[in-house]
């Protein structure tokens, strides 16, 4: 059966859309607005309960969190070169998944909210001074890390790097101050061709 991926592309949906791209897998595009009217429908509960995209069928298997979904792809799929080739390069893939999803994400989404995505009269401009000065302090540990590599894992690009590097989607804006290493890794990131393919799913129709 056709993997199906539910949620429109300007949405976390990026993520699993991105990593089908990167795995050459083909896919059924179900592009559902997260404010619905089709993810509050039943149905889709009972796909997500959390009534939230993205979230995936995969040969029945029906899987929510955009993170957990893109390492599930990834993990199944070793043949296309996303996943680690032994434990230590595992461990390290969740080690940088969870320090997206844990450490970096709320801060981003935190920012996100008070620039961008609330209306302007719940707007807190310190909680988005705060968010970014956070961030950048978390960054820094990036940074230090790029210093002896290309890629999170070293030689090549995995799923580790697809994830960080989605939740930072908004980094040039996001991120102040000297970190030329992480800039530079989240434009060799976006910049391939597959993150191309992804992002131009925003702007169809
Ligand atoms: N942790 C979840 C978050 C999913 C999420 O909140 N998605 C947003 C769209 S980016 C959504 O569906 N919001 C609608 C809502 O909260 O009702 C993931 O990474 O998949």
């Amino acid at each position: 059966m056709t993997l199906k991926i539910y949620g429109i592309a300007a949405s976390r949906a990026i993520r699993p859309l991105w990593a089908a791209e990167e795995l050459g897998l083909p896919y059924e595009h179900l592009r559902w607005h997260y404010q619905g009217p089709e993810t509050r429908e039943p149905a889709y509960r009972a796909i997500n309960p959390n009534g939230t995209v993205p979230a995936i069928d995969d040969d029945g298997l029906v899987l929510f969190e955009s993170l957990a979904i893109t390492l599930h792809l990834a993990q199944t799929r070793p043949e296309g070169g996303l996943w680690a080739d032994d434990a230590r390069g595992v461990a390290q893939i969740y080690q940088w998944t969870l320090w997206a999803a844990t450490e970096a994400e709320p801060l981003a989404r935190q920012w996100f909210h008070h620039t961008g995505f609330l209306p302007p009269e719940q707007r807190i401009p310190a909680l988005a001074e705060e968010a970014i000065d956070k961030l950048q302090q978390r960054l820094r540990v990036l940074e230090e890390h790029l210093a002896a590599r290309d890629w999170l894992l070293g030689e090549r690009f995995t799923v580790a790097d697809l994830n960080l590097a989605a939740v930072l989607q908004r980094l040039s804006v996001l991120a102040r101050g000297e970190l030329p290493r992480t800039h530079d890794w989240h434009r060799r990131c976006l910049a391939r061709p597959a993150a191309q393919r992804a992002w131009a799913l925003r702007n169809a129709v």
